[in-house]
């Protein structure tokens, strides 16, 4: 652990881990029961990321994401019953169940959308900040991004954008070393790393182990503090690995697209047992503590999947409803 933390925050820095697990967890779990008819991208493994923001970021921030946004969602104070309603797909969902695991929003808690398309929500995140500062807030936008979304057009754009007006726009790079199943050695330029190339745009960037959840707390704080302060963007750079696959509630370890000693190395790398031992050994908490958290949780995500299960799914007059603006207007799909 890089620097003291109280006993009430290490609990809640493992119980907002434990929550988005759980939820990734038991949607894998589930999910062969063909009652979610989406794809779904899961966090597992890369909890400490999402969790460490959620305890910095108010209400009143914005955020945007990519693909793999449901840690993202929750940490930013997501309805976890309309998210699992939206990945199955009901009307009570966050998107009324038309959008699925990839395009989630909910307005009330500053979660401005997650698109599939990489790098997508980028300038919308940008353009969030903007109208951030020009209502003279110190609200921050935070854009969520993944290690190949730095391969694209739209993101050096943006960047590039930011930089030049000072915007209150916090980047936070989950670099998991692959696209899909491409290494960053096939993709991007080894010469300088993520973080080092960005630095180049004049940004505050910073950089750290992202399994380890107090060290990104620490340094997320720093970087939300430096663009409160009306210093202009950050962009975070955390290494992590996700466990499951791409995209899909199963392991694909046998496919080899991962060598195995990388594997290896990361599977002891799991960010909650890790900071769990030591908050045990430094006495920050015990495993009765945690027991009683794990119990909360279940009992929430058990009711989450109840609720999506018992909604409905959007009717024939909902479902032409807010896909084309004008079209729904006039509701044409309906005469
Ligand atoms: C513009 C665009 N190109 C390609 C794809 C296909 N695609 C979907 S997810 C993905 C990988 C994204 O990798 P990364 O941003 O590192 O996030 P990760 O999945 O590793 O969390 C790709 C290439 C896409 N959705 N959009």
């Amino acid at each position: 652990m890089v620097y003291s933390i109280t006993s009430e925050f290490a609990l809640d820095l493992s119980r907002g881990m434990r929550r988005i697990r759980s939820v990734e967890e038991h949607i894998a779990t589930r999910y062969s029961e063909q009652e979610m008819r989406c794809p779904t991208h899961l966090s597992s493994g890369q909890e400490a990321v999402s969790a460490a923001i959620g305890t910095i970021l108010r209400n009143t921030d914005l955020a945007v994401s990519g693909h793999r946004a449901h840690a993202h969602y929750l940490a930013k104070g997501g309805d976890l019953n309309a998210m699992i309603a939206e990945i199955y797909g009901r009307v009570t969902g966050c998107a009324r169940g038309k959008g699925g695991s990839m395009h989630l929003i909910d307005e009330k808690a500053g979660f401005m959308g997650s698109t599939a398309i990489v790098g997508g929500t980028v300038p919308v995140g940008v353009g969030l900040a903007y109208s951030l500062m020009l209502k003279g807030s110190d609200d921050i936008t935070c854009v969520f991004l993944g290690d190949a979304v730095v391969e694209t057009g739209v993101f050096f754009e943006s960047l590039s954008f930011a930089a030049l007006k000072n915007l209150p726009v916090l980047f936070v790079c989950e670099n998991n070393f692959y696209s899909v199943y491409s290494p960053l050695s096939v993709r991007q330029s080894a010469v300088k790393k993520i973080h080092e190339k960005v630095a180049g745009f004049g940004v505050y960037t910073d950089e750290g182990d992202g399994n380890d959840v107090v060290s990104v707390h620490q340094k997320m704080s720093k970087a939300v503090n430096h663009i409160r302060s009306g210093k202009g963007p950050a962009f975070l750079e955390f290494e992590t690995f996700r466990w499951r696959e791409h995209c899909g509630p199963n392991y694909d370890d046998d496919l080899g697209y991962r060598p195995d000693q990388f594997i290896e190395e990361w599977n002891g790398r799991d960010p909650i047992a890790n900071f769990e031992q030591q908050a045990i050994t430094s006495a920050l908490f015990t495993e009765a503590d945690i027991d009683a958290v794990q119990s909360e949780i279940d009992t929430e995500v058990a009711a989450a999947f109840e609720f999506a299960r018992a909604s409905d799914f959007p009717s024939l007059e909902e479902a032409s409803m807010h896909v084309f603006a004008t079209a729904a207007e006039e509701g044409i799909f309906l005469k």
